[in-house]
Formats: structure tokens, C-alpha cells, sequence
């Protein structure tokens, strides 16, 4: 009888203890403690989701598309498809100035309602952010020496970079579902930072830097009250070989939610081959880093400029991707004829209607393990 009284409250015990490392297990939570009920909800989700396939993602992709410009309900993908993307990509370049569209012309009024739309349906939000140069007021790509280092506490730009976070925050909170609740947003900041073509980038900053820039950004947004965001690290293709170049600038487990990189194919042969190289070799890194810290991860933004391979979708991007687990593929804007590039040339990296490689989009959508809009809205991602 004695025995029995011993062993029955330590069996229970035994039970509760299983219980709880398997809630842990199961149930990631983000970086924001402070994380809004739907926010929670979609960075579980998205565990469960990637067992399935991943998502396509489409940057700008109710905006504007080839040959077109602000047309309800439109996306290229949709014209191809039937369907929407699952997640659509957002920049708030220019937010910093308060103007009232993106650095690609895209009115952020707009660009709200959009965001409510894929909410309301169900899809994903992602918003990357081409923020100027605070330091010499010229655009992202201006990569002086020195830039990050006047932003952090104590630079002489200090001051001014928290009221662009301000106008950031501002706009931010404003983004609302038709349930009133605030819309989650992937958020990726400070993105393809092993290049060297962004202020923030790694030939002017040093991993502390830029450790403190990301952690100083995510508590200024907490402390403005923004609970909306999952934490996207991101990197560029180039110079990452190994998981240590993967990691190096990594702020750390409690600041990341999602782990992911950029790499975008640049012509035929030999391109191709670097193309599929890179990317298995980052995908495998970027899989194992996610599993061993209990993050997501995905490619945040690729592409093939104006698709001229017929078969890309399923003979190479699909290839690249193989089996890893990502939660999802982006690829660029459709801009069309663009330019802002010398000499002008067209400018977009989804297919639409006519585009040569429609038809293996078409294989790439049916086939079962990618996830678009139709497929995530029944997924019921922010309950
Ligand atoms: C680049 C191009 C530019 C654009 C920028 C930010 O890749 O698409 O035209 O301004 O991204 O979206």
C-alpha cells in the first residue's frame, strides 16, 4: 500500500513531465514575447504547414504585373493559375519619408488594403524594406563606411533613424483584418547583407554591428507596441558557402524567427549550374540550421529574370528546392519594361498569361507539395 501511494503521484508526475517537453517541442514560439494571439498562430501553423510543401510567394503581386497596373483582384499568378500566391511580397522603401508610395511607385494606402485582402483570405504578408541611407540621404544601395555604426546609440544619426522606426511603427500598427485584429507581417529586415550593395551590408559592418542594429530594431518596434511581426533573418547568396558564413552575422535565437536567403539566377550553362549549385548547397545549411535552433526558413526572394527557360519552374527551381522543408519561394516583382535599368530591359521573375514558361507553371502549381492561396486559406493559419 505504501509502495503504491509512492509510485501512483510519481507515475503522474512522470506523465505532466512528457506533457510539457512535448508542448515545447510541438509549439515554437516567436521572438516577441509579446506576439498577438494570430501572430502565434501563424508561426506554429507554419511548422505544421511545412510538412506538406512550401508556399509560392509573388513580391508586389497585386499591385501591378506585366503589362498591367492597379487592376482590382489581378495578380499574373492568378491568370496563369486560377489561384493567388500564398504569400505576397511588400516593401516599405520610402516609409521613411513619410511619401505616399514605395520606392517602386506602389501607394502605401493601397498596399494596406492589399494586405487586408490576403489576411481576410488567409495568405501570408511579407515586407522587406529598402530603407534610405541615413546617414548621406541617398537610397539603400549607397554603402559608405560607416552608415550603421551613425545609427546605433550614440551615432550622429541616431535620432533621426528612430523617427524613420517611428514612421515604420506607425504604419505598422495601422494594419488591420477585417477582424479588427492587427495583420501578422514575416518581416525581414536588413536583408542580403553578405553582399555588398546595401548600407547595412558585411564589407561596412561588422557582425556586432549588425547584431546590435537588428536587436536595437526589434525592441523599438516592441516598445512602439508592434506584436505583429515574425523575425526574418536573411541572407544573399554570395558569400555564403558554409554554415559558418551562413551564421556569422546571426543575432541570435531570441531575436530570429525565420531563417532564410536570396539567390536569383542569371543566365543559361555554366549560370544555371551556379545557380542550382548555390541554392542546394544554402537550402541544405539553411534546413539544418532551422531544425537544430527550431526555426523556420525559406527562400526569401529568387527568380530568373524574365524566365526565358520554358522548363524553369519545374527543371530547375523545383530541382534546387528537392526535398528540404521550407516554408516558402518568392520570387520578384513583374514589373515589365523597366528603366531604371541602363540599357531598359523587361524586368520580372513570375510567369503570366503567354509568358514562355506558362505551361510548367502550370505543372509546378498542380504539383501537391506547393502551396497556393486556395491551398493555405483552408489551412486556417491565424486560428
Ligand atoms: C530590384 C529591382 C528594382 C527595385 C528594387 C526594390 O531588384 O526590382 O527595380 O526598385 O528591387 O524593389
Amino acid at each position: 500500500m505504501k509502495n503504491l501511494l509512492l509510485i501512483i503521484p510519481a507515475f503522474l508526475m512522470l506523465l505532466s513531465c512528457k506533457g510539457t517537453s512535448q508542448t515545447t517541442a510541438l509549439a515554437p514560439m516567436p521572438a516577441d514575447k509579446k506576439a498577438t494571439k494570430e501572430t502565434v498562430a501563424l508561426y506554429q501553423n507554419l511548422f505544421r504547414l511545412k510538412e506538406k510543401g512550401y508556399m509560392f510567394g509573388h513580391q508586389d503581386a497585386l499591385a501591378y504585373g506585366v503589362e498591367w497596373k492597379y487592376e482590382e483582384g489581378r495578380s499574373d499568378v492568378k491568370d496563369v493559375t486560377g489561384d493567388y500566391p500564398a504569400v505576397y511580397g511588400w516593401d516599405f522603401g520610402r516609409i521613411e519619408n513619410k511619401e505616399s508610395k514605395d520606392l517602386d511607385g506602389v501607394p502605401f494606402d493601397k498596399m494596406r488594403e492589399w494586405m487586408k485582402q490576403v489576411y481576410d483570405r488567409g495568405g501570408i504578408n511579407t515586407v522587406s524594406w529598402h530603407v534610405n541611407n541615413p546617414l548621406s540621404g541617398k537610397d539603400a544601395w549607397d554603402n559608405p563606411p560607416g552608415t550603421v555604426a551613425s545609427v546605433l546609440p550614440g551615432g550622429s544619426q541616431h535620432e533621426k533613424y528612430k523617427g524613420w522606426l517611428d514612421n515604420a511603427a506607425e504604419y505598422l500598427l495601422t494594419l488591420k483584418g477585417s477582424d479588427g485584429k492587427p495583420i501578422p507581417i514575416l518581416y525581414r529586415p536588413y536583408h542580403e547583407f553578405t553582399g555588398d550593395w546595401f548600407w547595412w551590408c558585411k564589407n561596412t559592418t561588422t557582425p556586432q554591428q549588425f547584431r546590435e542594429l537588428w536587436v536595437f530594431t526589434v525592441k523599438y518596434f516592441q516598445g512602439k507596441g508592434v506584436h505583429n511581426l515574425i523575425y526574418v533573418y536573411n541572407t544573399s547568396n554570395e558569400n555564403v558557402a558554409t554554415e559558418a558564413n551562413f551564421m556569422e552575422y546571426y543575432p541570435g535565437d531570441e531575436w530570429v524567427d525565420m531563417v532564410s536567403f536570396d539567390v536569383y539566377q542569371g543566365g543559361e550553362g555554366e549560370k544555371r549550374e551556379k545557380f542550382l549549385k548555390e541554392t542546394k548547397n544554402i537550402v541544405a545549411i539553411m534546413d539544418k540550421v532551422a531544425r537544430e535552433h527550431n526555426k523556420l526558413c525559406a527562400i526569401a526572394e529568387t527568380g530568373y529574370e524574365a524566365v526565358p527557360d520554358a522548363k524553369w519552374w519545374t527543371g530547375t527551381l523545383a530541382e534546387a528546392i528537392g526535398n528540404h522543408k521550407i516554408s516558402y519561394v518568392l520570387v520578384w516583382r513583374n514589373h515589365g519594361w523597366n528603366d531604371w535599368f541602363k540599357p531598359a530591359k523587361m524586368h520580372y521573375y513570375g510567369p503570366y498569361k503567354g509568358q514562355v514558361s506558362e505551361k510548367d507553371f502550370i505543372e509546378f502549381y498542380n504539383r501537391k507539395n506547393t502551396l497556393f492561396q486556395s491551398d493555405v486559406t483552408k489551412e486556417k493559419l491565424y486560428r
